[in-house]
């Protein structure tokens, strides 16, 4: 073996033994990094409410504000409710004067900025009833945002007038 190869193994070695001292170190140092910076800690949400709607209605809409802290954009990208079967995110579009709605792959909260969920606009799609949604009565609402960190809160239910052309519960 040539020196100058043998400087260079050895100097190979050295970077490894000292990869694996950083290595043992991170695991201490990372938790607390990442807490700080999840979506669910950075995100709040407010006023959430879903539609009272009677014993054997299929459907029904939770509405809730989500208000961005932090400096980055976030996205939610699921919702499940144990009130509901399938729980899907949705916003309402015109179409040629008839709102119509459906389904989006996530509701997205800009930095430092805030999305409203209300009658009409974007909501959170209950389908497949469990049971009667009764006016003071509560929801469990999870959230699953970008970074697969998660939110549960309690939607209140009230009773809600459908929007002025919205179609009520009507689906496409
Ligand atoms: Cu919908």
């Amino acid at each position: 073996m040539k020196p100058l190869f043998r400087a260079a193994v050895l100097g190979s070695i050295l970077a490894l033994t000292t990869a694996c001292q950083a290595d043992n170190e991170a695991p201490k140092k990372a938790p607390a990094a990442q807490a700080a910076s999840t979506a669910a800690s950075s995100i709040k949400v407010e006023n959430a409410f879903a539609r009272a709607v009677p014993a054997g209605q299929a459907n029904s809409a939770a509405f809730l504000t989500l208000v961005n802290t932090s400096d980055t954009a976030r996205s939610v990208k699921s919702a499940t409710s144990p009130v509901a079967a399938t729980v899907e995110l949705h916003t309402h579009t015109n179409n040629n004067g008839v709102m119509e709605m459906r389904q989006i792959p996530q509701i997205d909260v800009p930095a430092k900025g805030t999305t409203e969920l209300k009658p009409g606009g974007l909501h959170i799609m209950l389908i497949g009833l469990k049971q009667e949604l009764k006016p003071g009565e509560n929801a469990a609402l999870t959230l699953t945002f970008d970074d697969g960190s998660t939110t549960t809160v309690n939607a209140s239910i009230k009773d809600i007038t459908p929007p002025a052309g919205a179609g009520g519960m009507q689906h496409h």
